[in-house]
């Protein structure tokens, strides 16, 4: 899939920095070195949870490889007060707001509760594995935000998949209905784990939001600086009290789905290698060298920061306490635990009694 003509792109792939009139960007010099710092600490951390998870310290992990920008972008718009809705794969969000990488990371360790990190402190709420069901979380969130009067705005990250749930059409409508103020900031990496989205969307996904009543937009989601003024122009917006918009970042998952899927078995070479040319990245480093942002050892001192990013976050997740016991799923559901739930609690303990007695 290709770019609408009428996507937003402020840096093309060669790093050539364009304004757009209706998106101004108004990040000063330092702010700009800050995103491509971000990019970086979010490349090397998502190595590093892919190796982890490779040696059996994480269960499972959803690699960002390829949509660094789409998330820095986007959550460098947020703004104190404003609350973000992640799907699952949104740990450049976290990392852009400044949660702590391996607090992130706990969640992949299956640690009971969800593992994680303060979503007051943050203003990030934990992942919503169940597709699509973050967004009337988001929309009602917004709704509360209007009834106490705050000037606040809501980001609801959503898959390309996503768009094949109902909780996605119905927040669209109500959102649009009631004016809440929402972000809905799809990051279309082009598959919904083997499913590609043109088998699931015959039009771009941004067109959508006039069915709806919301605007809809398309921004290169493998442009950072495109992202941000994209995403502040739209929270603006909603803070404003003029309701949502519909943020479409065309961007590419050039890792698998997750550590437990093999992507050539569904995906060409040749379209992989075309997105990888397309790489966040490199324009951003070719963008602040060449406006002379940066010199090329402040580039080398980020990618020292970023060692020891990812040295920190091993050692805290190679130091996690012991593994999980399964049986603790039934823990911290109801303060007093229903008698169906008590039954399978028992029979669990009996099952693995049993399996333990025989292996
Ligand atoms: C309601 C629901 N249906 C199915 C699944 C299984 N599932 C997990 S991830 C995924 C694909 C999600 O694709 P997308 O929304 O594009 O997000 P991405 O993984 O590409 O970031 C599916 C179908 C689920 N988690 N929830
Ligand atoms: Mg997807």
């Amino acid at each position: 899939m290709e770019l609408d003509p009428s996507a937003v792109q402020l840096l093309s792939e060669d790093g050539t920095f364009t304004e757009h009139p209706e998106y101004p960007l108004g990040l000063s010099d330092a702010d700009i070195i800050g995103l491509y710092r971000r990019l970086i600490l979010v490349r090397r951390a998502d190595v590093e949870a892919i190796n982890l998870q490779r040696q059996g310290y994480l269960k499972l992990w959803g690699p960002v490889f390829g949509q660094e920008a789409a998330q820095v972008g986007s959550a460098a718009a947020l703004q104190p007060g404003d609350r973000a809705f992640p799907q699952g794969r949104q740990f450049g969000v976290g990392l852009t707001v400044g949660i702590d990488p391996a607090e992130m990371l706990s969640v992949w360790r299956g640690e009971i509760q969800g593992g994680g990190w303060s979503v007051e402190a943050s203003g990030i709420a934990l992942y919503t594995f169940p597709i699509g069901s973050q967004a009337p979380h988001a929309v009602g969130y917004g709704m509360a935000l209007q009834r106490d009067q705050k000037n606040a705005a809501v980001i609801a990250y959503l898959g390309d998949g996503a768009f094949g749930t109902g909780d996605v059409h119905e927040s669209l409508l109500w959102s649009a209905l009631y004016k809440s103020p929402v972000v809905f900031f799809c990051e279309n990496n082009q598959y919904a784990l083997s499913n590609p989205v043109e088998r699931s969307a015959p039009l771009p996904l941004f067109r959508r939001s006039e069915g709806f009543g919301l605007p809809g937009v398309q921004v290169d989601g493998n442009d950072v600086l495109g992202c941000y003024a994209v995403t502040a122009r739209a929270a603006r917006r909603a803070r404003a009290g003029e309701g949502p918009t519909l943020v479409e970042a065309l961007t590419y998952r050039i890792g698998p789905h997750t550590t437990s899927d093999d992507p050539d078995r569904y995906r060409k070479a040749d379209e992989v290698a075309t997105w990888r040319m397309r790489d966040p990245i490199i324009r951003m480093r070719d963008f602040v060298l060449g406006a002379g942002l940066v010199t090329r050892a402040d580039l080398d001192a980020i990618d020292q920061e970023a060692e020891v990013c990812a040295t920190a976050v091993r050692a805290a997740c190679v130091a996690d306490p012991a593994p999980v016991q399964p049986v603790q799923m039934f823990d911290h559901v109801y303060g007093t635990r229903p008698q169906h739930l008590e039954a399978e609690r028992r029979a669990w303990l009996a099952f693995n009694e049993e399996t333990q007695a025989t292996s």
